[in-house]
């Protein structure tokens, strides 16, 4: 009942029917779908089912889950294998919190991750790559005139979605991965925020790989995030975000909740040691946090470190 779409198979226009009661479909749901799916002009189909979802990559308002807005849950996309965290290394500046809050997102849901620094032609990407040594996170660095082999090579037969602030060039890089896809591409204002020119998720079917005989795959092209909310993820969970750390917890009293109060937390003395950057673990910390309402709700994806952090 969920078929592949094969390259040339038709765009079919297809509504929710009522049985599926509340249940909202989101980008990358797999349906099943009855009616006129021909897609000749002016045909309607309906979606009955939606498929069990291989992944859901949620994220919410805010991180503290006693308020509304925190409460506030959003799907962003179902299926994804990948989750590309879009970051420019320059205009807007790189957040490592914020990247920190989607990898966090992404080892929750089970996806992948893939850190994508763009506009590599206005600044270098040591600040950046520095802080994620101890990780075995895979980037790629993109610039208006780069090939994008590796790129595609990484896209290829998946499902992948990509996040990021408004402004990053989520949907320049769409548009080149894909060229029909006519994805509009905003200005970046001089405070270097975008006017979040993107205004919903839309998955695009990557042209066929050279060196791979599978489904060429697909990629989600996502409006900007302010932030990225991590209400929905227990306070257990947010660890495996910092997969750097994870190991030393090993060494923790029992019931230890890694917070700075912990006086015997064992993080402390892993950093010490020089096993993981003193950042990492101040970011991890920032996050527990947020959590229960203690975070700075202005600028909550902003580490000490990265550029502009503290103006
Ligand atoms: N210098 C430079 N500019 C880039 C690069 N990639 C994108 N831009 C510019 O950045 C601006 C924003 O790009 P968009 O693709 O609209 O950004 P977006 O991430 O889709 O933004 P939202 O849709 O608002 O989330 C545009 O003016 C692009 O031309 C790059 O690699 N280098
Ligand atoms: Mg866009």
């Amino acid at each position: 009942m969920f078929p592949d779409a094969g390259p040339g198979s038709p765009t079919v226009t297809a509504m929710r029917a009522r049985e599926l009661g509340r249940k909202s479909v989101v980008v990358g749901d797999r349906v099943g779908l009855v009616g006129d799916t021909s897609g000749a002009p002016g045909a309607l189909a309906r979606i009955v089912r939606i498929a069990e979802r291989r992944s859901v990559l949620r994220r919410t308002a805010e991180d503290d889950a006693t308020t509304a807005e925190g409460r506030l849950e959003r799907v962003v996309v179902a299926n994804a294998d990948q989750l590309v965290i879009v970051s420019a290394l320059a205009d807007p500046p790189p957040r490592t919190g914020f990247i920190d809050r989607c990898l966090v997102a992404a080892y929750d849901a089970d996806i992948e991750p893939l850190l994508c620094l763009t506009k590599a032609d206005l600044a270098g990407p040591e600040a950046v790559l520095g802080y994620y040594t101890e990780l075995e996170l895979p980037y790629v660095l993109i610039r208006p005139d780069s090939d994008l082999a590796a790129l595609r090579a990484l896209l290829a037969g998946r499902v992948s979605v990509m996040v990021g602030h408004s402004g990053v060039g989520k949907s320049t890089l769409v548009n080149r991965l894909v060229p029909e896809a006519d994805r509009a591409v905003g200005t970046v204002s001089a405070i270097g925020r975008g006017r979040h020119t993107s205004t919903s998720a839309v998955a695009l079917g990557l042209p066929p790989h050279r060196d791979s005989h599978d489904a060429p795959g697909w990629i989600i092209d996502t409006p900007g995030v302010r932030s990225f909310g991590l209400a929905h993820v227990s306070a257990e969970s947010l660890l495996h975000g910092f997969p750097d750390l994870v190991e030393a917890t090993v060494d923790c009293p029992a019931n230890c909740q890694h917070t700075a109060e912990e006086a015997d937390c064992a993080l402390d003395a892993w950093v010490a040691a020089g096993k993981a950057d003193q950042r990492r673990l101040a970011s991890y910390r920032r996050l527990l946090a947020s959590r229960s309402g203690e975070g700075d709700a202005r600028e909550p994806e902003r580490n000490p470190g990265d550029p502009l952090a503290g103006s």
